[in-house]
């Protein structure tokens, strides 16, 4: 018996089992094979043919017949919600209210964000997964192709029918949002003449700006695919009614975009740059930015010249309200406490305080009082998206601070988060420093560190598809088309930690890895204090530690801080096809999260001279840690800063753990036995190519 008749008969007893809560679901005998079918190669195959192409209508004959025939109405036996979101929707669409096709979509438009939110909602209610995708294709057919991105990607991820699914990578299903307008056009050309080709793509802007010598970072594809997965994965606009709680989603807020922040300046300290000063309302802007890239309908993203002044945005905001807005944040942490709508007080000079002033300065639908702090940093991407045409003079589309793809190219996008991490610093320092006490793991010393390998970065080169690009034509053939691009990448590298444990048994311990500048942009030491705000987390995990003496071994490739490269579209679909043909299963679990920062992009580039380090470890008790939660406390690996899907934040300390708080002695640190640091040299290879 093969593996997929196995599973064949799996899915069917689920499925008897299920009959008994859904009485008039089995007399629905399309439902019944449908779910039978739904493996997660079929699942997969779906979700690639739904994606395909999206500008265009589907090419494929069962999800038109599907577009045609199939009416989200029908059977609202099919939703938890008794097809009450589905009707919102149709009634939507017969209105004829929602966007048209053809047309650019911000999430941050808020009449744009609430129609995907319409079609995620009746996605997110489907019981099976024949109901999410037959809704998926009727709607693919009819609502603006941006907003059934969206909820197609946010629906996978946040229903538990899109389990093992694997999104493909964004910057080959939307490859406007990824790739600048002259490899774009010259994608177009290749079909028209009918000659494939690779073209390379180079950084925005020339050696006159400064700021490209990092573009590499902020313009990385997998920089933007974690940016925007972690929006997705932790969206703004997300109510537990949808299903579950976001944990700690305030405070992974705050320490994803920390560590964004962390890690820029890190990549200017090896390009003599100095270190991202912050936004100042009242000051000029700084740094233009000029995107090069054209939406796929929509034009030209705007362009932001150097120096200009903050103007008020029609419509959204004065820059006064941002002043605004800031001083009453500021007053909270003050205070030690933010004020609810009703009037009670929170206190936030607690552990949890950190998520609440992460939901007020994002907002997200968690915060207390959105309507007195209002929403700092969705807000403040607006307003720099628009400061090319504040009054919408030219009737330019949004900007790329106005997209999470994105935003990263921007060097404002740094500089609006280095001004949101100095508040976020203000509330951290207002907590008292570690004491001896608190940071010792009494039983457990860190004997040793040290790196197998060496610490070697060098650029790769990279390729992606843009057939999604380019439009498709009855006697046209689309022809092989690539974007090669220049992608930071690193030796791979293996931890060695030397843990001495005199408790008597094994012992869980929590390792927690960060590498730390040792020199500022000017060669000055940095004190500790100065230094634990500039540290990059590389790694955080648990393991038992056996009694006496012994090296843990950890590889680089492991870190739950990085996610693997992704498959590439075409080679999903081939996996998928394999899959469902063969009638064997699929197992892609490796690649499901796409949150994370790449691994490739794990160190810093450094210099072709190398530049040292302090790699800094701290072992504390993982039982403690762990408390409360179970399984394997590795959750596939990438939970450092994503978190666990659907389930608590698996380590109990506040993130950045222990160096969120102020040091004012460094002899506390150098006294506690299960904190060690060494120093680590980092050298880039120019030449070097994978
Ligand atoms: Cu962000």
């Amino acid at each position: 018996m093969g593996t997929s008749t196995n599973m064949r008969i799996l899915v069917l007893c689920a499925l008897v089992a299920a009959a008994a809560a859904w009485p008039s679901f089995v007399d629905d005998l399309s439902f019944q094979s449908d779910v039978v079918a739904s493996s997660t190669a079929h699942k997969q195959q779906d979700i690639n043919h739904l994606l395909d192409k999206i500008y265009e209508d589907t090419k494929y004959p069962d999800l038109q017949e599907i577009a045609k025939n199939f009416n989200p109405l029908g059977d609202t036996s099919m939703y938890n919600d008794q097809g009450a979101a589905a009707e919102v929707l149709m009634k939507e669409l017969n209105d004829h209210r929602p966007l048209e096709q053809h047309h650019w979509y911000s999430l941050f438009n808020a009449r744009q964000r609430e129609e995907a939110l319409m079609l995620f909602a009746v996605l997110n209610q489907c019981k099976v997964w024949y109901c999410f995708r037959n809704n998926a294709a009727y709607f693919r057919e009819q609502m603006n192709e941006g907003e059934f991105v969206y909820a197609l990607y946010v629906g996978v991820i946040h229903s538990k029918l899109g389990d093992g699914i694997v999104l493909p990578p964004l910057y080959e299903i939307t490859p406007h949002m990824f790739t600048n307008s002259e490899v774009i056009d010259k994608a177009y050309s290749a079909k028209m003449t009918q000659k494939a080709g690779t073209f390379n793509v180079s950084f925005t802007g020339t050696k006159k700006n400064k700021e490209q010598r990092v573009a590499y970072f902020g313009e990385d594809i997998g920089m933007n695919i974690h940016h925007v997965t972690w929006h997705m994965d932790f969206p703004f606009w997300w109510q537990d009614s949808y299903g579950y709680h976001l944990d700690r989603k305030g405070e992974l807020f705050f320490w994803v975009h920390h560590q964004l922040t962390a890690r820029f300046d890190f990549e200017r300290l090896s390009n003599w740059l100095d270190p991202v000063d912050e936004l100042h309302w009242d000051r000029i802007i700084r740094e233009g930015f000029a995107p090069l890239t054209s939406y796929k309908y929509g034009g030209e993203f705007p362009v932001r010249p150097d120096n200009i002044h903050f103007e008020d945005v029609d419509g959204v905001a004065h820059v006064h309200d941002m002043e605004i807005t800031e001083n009453r944040i500021y007053e909270a942490i003050d205070h030690g406490y933010i004020t609810a709508t009703d009037g009670h007080t929170i206190d936030i000079r607690q552990p949890k305080g950190i998520e609440l002033l992460g939901d007020i300065i994002e907002s997200s639908m968690y915060s207390p009082n959105a309507q007195y702090y209002g929403s700092l940093h969705n807000t403040a991407h607006v307003m720099l998206g628009r400061q090319g045409d504040p009054h919408g003079k030219f009737n330019l589309p949004p900007g790329v601070m106005e997209h999470f793809e994105t935003a990263t190219r921007d060097p404002s996008f740094f500089r609006l988060h280095k001004y949101m991490d100095n508040i976020f610093k203000k509330h951290t320092d207002s907590f008292s420093p570690y004491t001896h006490d608190d940071l010792e793991f009494a039983g457990m010393a860190v004997d040793g560190v040290a790196i197998d390998g060496e610490l070697i970065t060098f650029f790769d080169e990279f390729q992606y598809s843009l057939i999604n690009a380019v439009d498709s034509g009855e006697s046209i053939e689309d022809v092989e088309m690539n974007a090669r691009v220049h992608r930071l990448n690193h030796k791979e590298f293996t931890y060695k930690i030397t843990v001495s444990n005199s408790i008597g048994s094994d012992h869980l311990a929590t390792f927690r890895i960060f590498l730390c500048p040792i020199e500022d942009n000017n060669g000055i030491t940095l004190t500790l204090d100065k230094e634990r705000w500039l540290c990059i987390e590389l790694d955080k995990f648990f393991q038992k530690v056996p009694s006496g003496t012994h090296t843990i071994h950890r590889s680089s490739k492991d870190s739950s801080v990085t996610v693997p490269d992704m498959p590439s579209f075409h080679s999903l679909k081939e996996q998928a096809d394999d899959a469902v043909n063969g009638g064997h299963d699929l197992d892609l679990s490796a690649y499901e999260r796409s949150c994370g920062i790449p691994d490739r992009m794990l160190l810093p580039k450094s210099k072709p001279e190398g530049m040292e380090f302090n790699l800094f470890v701290a072992v504390t008790d993982g039982d403690k840690d762990t408390e409360g939660h179970n399984g394997d406390h590795d959750h596939g690996g990438t939970h450092a800063q994503c978190g666990v899907h659907g389930e608590a934040y698996p380590d109990n300390r506040p993130l950045g753990y222990p160096l969120e708080r102020r040091i004012p002695d460094e002899r506390v640190f150098d006294g506690v036995p299960n904190i060690k640091h060494v120093v680590v040299k980092i050298v880039h290879h120019p030449e070097h190519h994978d």
